[in-house]
């Protein structure tokens, strides 16, 4: 198959999934194209048949804001046209959701048909979606998709509780993570960098937006290190930068946390780590949680949206409600303290993993395209 993929090329879990697919999707020999403003950031690795098509969006003065998602979709037209492709595949309902129904319609009036695919993230569909300002928009684009997948079953149902006037059938299709790009070991060299007294070492990976909470990771953190010696790693960057800084002085806890910036490839620090911390507001998923899990790192997350999906409690990690920072913490330290008991929990926490290995979730994407291509070849018969 030809498939075209739009996406963020960002550090986000959206973008990460659909780089990650479209890779895979490469590997078993489709040809995938990638339509985005810049490479995607996981985008490393060489194959014939992956391509990258840019979307320039013009700087013109009279733009106060450039009109990408104009750009994008004749972007898409070109891209759909000249290479042929059998259909496309948009990662995030705002704004490629409603850009793909554009190209589908100018394409159709020039006798091309392709139908697209809509795959809802989250935060499309629980923040930024709930702004009315967007309602009319993303509930007509997934009505008008040929097919809509979600990362979650809470998130599926937080579409037709946010969207009411969404009548498409959803399909779930969970986010995944390639087992065998997990091999790294933990390395004892490496670990000592950031714990060089032996401490156990808690990891967070976020973007630092608000809704990750990331002033609760410091709180937990600070009730653990007085219990246990202990470091922190941080990895990513985001708004909540600044607010981190402050608190990590206000806690006197800043010589014994770490601040490492974005990293491409975090499946080769995850293994270090002792305990990964995600006490974020909403998870769709929580891909970050995931990743942790495959690296054989137990998770402290809250309970919240697709979290309970992903981590099982009292076996892979723990589930708190948001914001109950000492039962985190406590939680924490009860797999923390004890070395049989954190052995169990990491070899756990994979066994988990193993469920969301790409081998079991790529062939669900794949029948998925099956079926609306033949479905779209029926309806223009
Ligand atoms: O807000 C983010 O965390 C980024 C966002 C994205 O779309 O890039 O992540 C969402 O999609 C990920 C991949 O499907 C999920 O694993 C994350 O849980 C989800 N984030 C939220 O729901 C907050």
């Amino acid at each position: 198959m030809k498939i075209g993929i739009v996406c963020y090329p960002t550090f986000g879990g959206s973008g990460v999934v659909a780089t990650e697919l479209g890779k895979a999707l490469a590997e078993k020999g489709h040809q995938v194209h990638f339509i985005t403003y810049s490479p995607p950031v996981r985008l490393n690795f060489l194959s014939g048949n992956l391509f990258y098509h840019e979307v320039s969006v013009s700087d013109y003065p009279l733009f106060e804001y450039p009109p990408y998602e104009l750009v994008l979709a004749s972007k898409l037209v070109d891209v759909v046209k000249y290479e042929k492709l059998d259909l496309l595949h948009v990662h995030y309902a705002i704004p490629h959701a409603s850009a793909a129904y554009m190209a589908k319609q100018i394409l159709a009036s020039q006798g091309i048909h392709v139908p697209f695919i809509t795959t809802l993230h989250g935060t499309d569909i629980t923040l930024v979606g709930k702004d009315p300002s967007f309602e009319p928009v993303i509930t007509f684009a997934i009505n008008q998709s040929d097919a809509v997948t979600a990362v979650s079953e809470s998130l599926k149902e937080d579409t037709y509780k946010n969207f009411p006037s969404v009548k498409k059938e959803i399909q779930v299709i969970p986010n995944f993570i390639c087992l065998d790009d997990y091999k790294f070991e933990s390395s004892k060299c490496q670990k000592k960098m950031y714990a060089p007294n032996g401490e156990r070492l808690l990891i967070h990976v976020s973007n630092f937006r608000k809704v990750k909470r990331v002033e609760d990771v410091l709180r937990i953190f600070d009730k653990v290190r007085k219990v246990i010696p202990a470091k922190l790693v941080l990895i990513g960057d985001g708004p909540e930068r600044g607010n981190i800084e402050k608190l990590c002085r206000e806690l006197d806890t800043c010589s014994d946390i770490r601040s490492l910036g974005k990293i491409v490839n975090p499946e080769q620090i995850l293994p270090i780590a002792d305990l990964f911390l995600l006490p974020s507001e909403t998870e769709s998923f929580g891909l970050a949680a995931l990743e942790a899990m495959a690296s054989k790192v137990p998770v402290i997350s809250t309970n919240s949206g697709g979290l309970p999906e992903v981590n099982v409690n009292g076996f892979s990690g723990f589930m708190s409600n948001v914001g109950d920072i000492d039962e985190m913490a406590n939680n924490a330290i009860s797999i923390l303290q004890d070395e049989v008991i954190l052995d169990q929990f990491r070899a756990n926490a994979y066994r988990q993993a193993e469920k969301f290995d790409i081998t079991k979730i790529l062939p669900m994407y794949e029948e998925l395209y099956k079926a609306v291509l033949k479905k779209s070849k029926i309806m223009m018969k």
